[in-house]
């Protein structure tokens, strides 16, 4: 039986242009003619593939139903006679050549002790676009690197003879057994890095206990990786909200019939940060020249990567908003990208199940305040109330983790668990699931070691009286540089000159 349309790569080739615009993508035929005002991405960039295959320029930035759910079903042309489309020959670029023959020479896994090492060996092997998305902050990227030095204004108070034979590290997140306080936080379009995306992240998650935090605009679809993980392996849900409200309640309820375990609530991001490298990576187009110069008005100068795809973000989103979230799904509601004591108190009162103290990785206000510096002023303000401790409203801390003393030292100020995101996005990106396998045994290495120094046997063990925070909101201390963190922080650069 077969009433589905066969075309062929010359009958496409024929609509090539902006009246009419077929384009290929994973064997089928779309014509995205009247779609193309409406691409979030802009029209140019599908103009290109006009006529053609756009798979391989369509794959890491869209999960994989986004064409089918967008486009309605009689755009749906038919499938394409493989045989039939003339293949190109894409030629190898330099800087191409150069990443393969990085990765050929990566540092063996065992020989990687740490986690910046991972980021050390991704920045070489991924394209330049993926490290300017992925290692990019806002504006000065100041919050991106007070994330990290944060840590190090907080020192351990350790405590001796305690007979740390055993220690144990495991804990409960939100009501599901983690081997580490430490979850996979969200991040977007994996496959920019790596072919196989955010599927690293699951199946690594599932082999050691940890839950990761599925993005809403990973490259891999939320079925896929929910296919992809065992029938019992916890999964959380990032969410950024629709404009259209309908499509918001539509997912969520979709993520909870799927058994996500929880959904965290994306509140910083009602416009997306202005991230340099990205947005530089803009002017330079996939030749090498520059593209944006040239007077063609539907490419969206200012944006990278991310602003591109984000423009369905709603702005408007409001703490009126939090009871319709409650009355469309059971799972626990946590808000990820509180910033202050005030907001805290308000995300208690609102009634949801938890807060994540964040600041996006640093890649949306600059200078906002780190996570663990905001950590020491919600607690005692929600203390005050009686709103601290309570077992049904938990505190996450996310941004410069990388160290297993850093999660300790945020657990012992009050937080639950930690979130780390990029370390584990460069774990992959530069040895796929392996990698990501790597970052976890690494982590439980050094929460072995840390915990018996510090004399905490279990996560209950960890209390406040465990670490000196009191230059932590002092912003000007000198402390020795933390050299590796230095080490791979590329430092903005500045305007490029045309080639002549
Ligand atoms: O930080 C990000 O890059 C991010 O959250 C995002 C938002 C929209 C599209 C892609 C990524």
């Amino acid at each position: 039986m077969s009433d589905i349309r066969v075309l062929s790569g010359p009958e496409v080739a024929e609509h090539a242009n902006r009246e009419s615009c077929w384009i290929i993508v994973h064997g089928k035929v779309y014509d995205v003619t009247e779609f193309l005002p409406e691409h979030p991405g802009g029209q140019a960039i599908i103009l290109k593939y006009a006529g053609k295959d756009a798979t391989e320029a369509y794959e890491p930035i869209h999960p994989p139903d986004a064409i089918t759910t967008n486009l309605p079903p009689d755009k749906h042309l038919g499938v394409i006679d493989a045989s039939t489309v003339a293949k190109v020959v894409k030629e190898v670029t330099a800087e191409e050549k150069q990443r393969q023959k990085y990765m050929e020479a990566r540092p063996s896994l065992d020989t990687i002790i740490n986690l910046h090492d991972f980021e050390t060996v991704a920045r070489k092997v991924i394209s330049e676009k993926a490290w300017a998305y992925y290692s990019s902050a806002s504006d000065d990227e100041i919050t991106l690197r007070e994330n990290r030095m944060a840590y190090q204004r907080v020192w351990f108070r350790p405590r001796i003879l305690r007979d740390v034979t055993s220690v144990d590290w495991s804990t409960t997140i939100l009501g599901q057994k983690s081997s580490l306080p430490v979850y996979i936080s969200a991040t977007a379009l994996g496959k920019l890095g790596h072919p196989e995306g955010e599927l690293c992240l699951t199946r690594a998650a599932q082999n050691h206990g940890v839950i990761q935090m599925i993005a809403t605009l990973a490259s891999c679809s939320f079925d896929e990786m929910v296919d992809a993980a065992k029938p019992d392996q916890p999964l959380f849900l990032q969410l950024y909200v629709n404009k259209d409200r309908e499509i918001t309640k539509k997912y969520v309820q979709h993520a909870e019939a799927r058994g996500v375990k929880a959904l965290f609530i994306t509140v910083d991001a009602p416009q997306l940060g202005r991230r340099e490298k990205d947005m530089r990576m803009k002017f330079v187009g996939e030749e090498g020249v520059a593209k944006v110069q040239d007077g063609q008005s539907d490419i969206k100068k200012d944006e990278g990567v991310a602003r591109a795809i984000s423009s369905f973000i709603d702005p408007s989103l409001s703490w009126k908003d939090i009871p319709w979230f409650r009355s469309i799904t059971k799972m626990p509601i946590i808000l990820k990208g509180i910033a202050t004591a005030e907001d805290a108190i308000l995300a208690y009162e609102s009634g949801v199940q938890g807060i994540v103290l964040s600041n996006h990785g640093g890649r949306q206000l600059d200078t906002a305040r780190s996570g663990l510096e905001v950590l020491v002023e919600v607690i005692p303000a929600l203390r005050a109330r009686g709103y601290f401790p309570n077992p049904n409203f938990e505190i996450f801390v996310d941004g410069g983790v990388r160290r297993a003393s850093d999660v300790l030292k945020a657990i012992a100020l009050g937080a639950t668990a930690v979130g780390v995101g990029r370390p584990f996005l460069y774990a992959f990106c530069s040895y796929g699931q392996d990698g990501v396998e790597k970052a976890i045994q690494i982590f439980r290495d050094e929460f072995e070691m840390n915990m018996r120094l510090l004399g905490a046997r279990t996560i209950d063990e960890l209390v406040p009286e465990m670490v000196d925070a009191s230059a932590l909101s002092s912003h000007v201390v000198l402390t020795p540089q933390d050299t590796l963190f230095h080490n791979t922080y590329v430092p903005l650069a500045g305007a490029t000159f045309q080639e002549s």
